[in-house]
């Protein structure tokens, strides 16, 4: 409870940060990013999601909290877009299952495009098969409503939930992520290997965008370029950054 107030008061006073995360393409050509949240509390310093995310999913207050989210990402969108080296990223934005299952959701984002002048196309929304716990039905009607306006989704930390392959061919998907955990775990032929190629034959023959996240090695970039993976995450091109940070990579 006493998280939840802090919470609360974090919120009011403004003290969440979206940090960007750069994707590359397989010749390191930065393609776009991930926004990640992070929580600079006055007294516990950095704070990151995973010490926050479940109690505000809980608490509900991740609807609040995930809508500046959506403003803040939509607000950099459309600064990219006035600068010419960064008109065509994209950028992923994560996403609770609670959040899509507002009713009004689509009517929400369709709102913050039209108040910050993003353009939809460049925005992706990270969901986890957690989202269809509310109903597969109103997973798929929310997302193809999303869909119209030109909004693309990504199934986030893919391989590691429930029900994988029966989603995967039901929901109106752009894009999977592998799981940082088998990226990590790549070594010549262990079981790791076979699942991240696994993941790549199903993405390339479901026709889906396959994007390997936790990437710190060129040993591991190597193996998932060479299974057919094009696009990367990862410390071995950047971590999150403070958008200032960020952005110098392009204006620097
Ligand atoms: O940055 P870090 O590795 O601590 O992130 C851990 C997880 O927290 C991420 O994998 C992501 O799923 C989740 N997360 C990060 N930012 C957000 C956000 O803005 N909204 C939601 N719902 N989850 C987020
Ligand atoms: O769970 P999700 O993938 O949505 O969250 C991304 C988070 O993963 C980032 O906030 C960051 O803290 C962490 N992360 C990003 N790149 C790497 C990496 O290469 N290795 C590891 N171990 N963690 C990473
Ligand atoms: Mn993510
Ligand atoms: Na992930």
């Amino acid at each position: 409870a006493a998280l939840e107030a802090d919470l609360r008061n974090g919120l009011e006073q403004n003290q969440f940060k979206l940090f960007y995360q750069v994707q590359v393409d397989r010749h390191g050509r930065p393609v776009g990013a991930e926004a990640v949240l992070r929580w600079e509390h006055p007294r516990r310093g950095l704070v990151e999601p995973g010490e926050f995310i479940g109690l505000a999913e809980e608490s509900g207050l991740i609807v609040v909290l995930g809508r500046w989210v959506l403003l803040e990402a939509c607000a950099t969108l459309a600064n990219w877009a006035r600068q010419p080296a960064m008109a065509e990223l994209s950028l992923a934005v994560n996403i609770s299952a609670k959040q899509l299952r507002q009713q009004d959701f689509a009517a929400q984002l369709q709102g913050l495009l039209g108040r910050t002048g993003a353009n939809p196309q460049r925005l992706r929304l990270e969901i986890t098969e957690n989202a269809v716990l509310g109903g597969v039905e109103n997973t798929i009607a929310m997302m193809q409503a999303l869909n119209k306006l030109g909004i693309v989704f990504s199934m986030d930390d893919f391989g590691t939930g429930y029900s994988s392959l029966t989603y995967l061919q039901r929901l109106p998907l752009a894009q999977i992520k592998i799981d940082r955990s088998f990226v990590g775990g790549l070594n010549d032929e262990n079981h790791h290997a076979v699942i991240v190629r696994i993941i790549l034959a199903l993405g390339n023959s479901l026709d889906l965008q396959v994007i390997a996240e936790g990437v710190e090695t060129e040993r591991q970039l190597a193996y998932l370029v060479a299974n057919g993976c094009r696009y990367f995450q990862g410390y071995l091109f950047g971590g999150p950054e403070p958008v200032a940070q960020f952005n110098a990579r392009f204006n620097g």
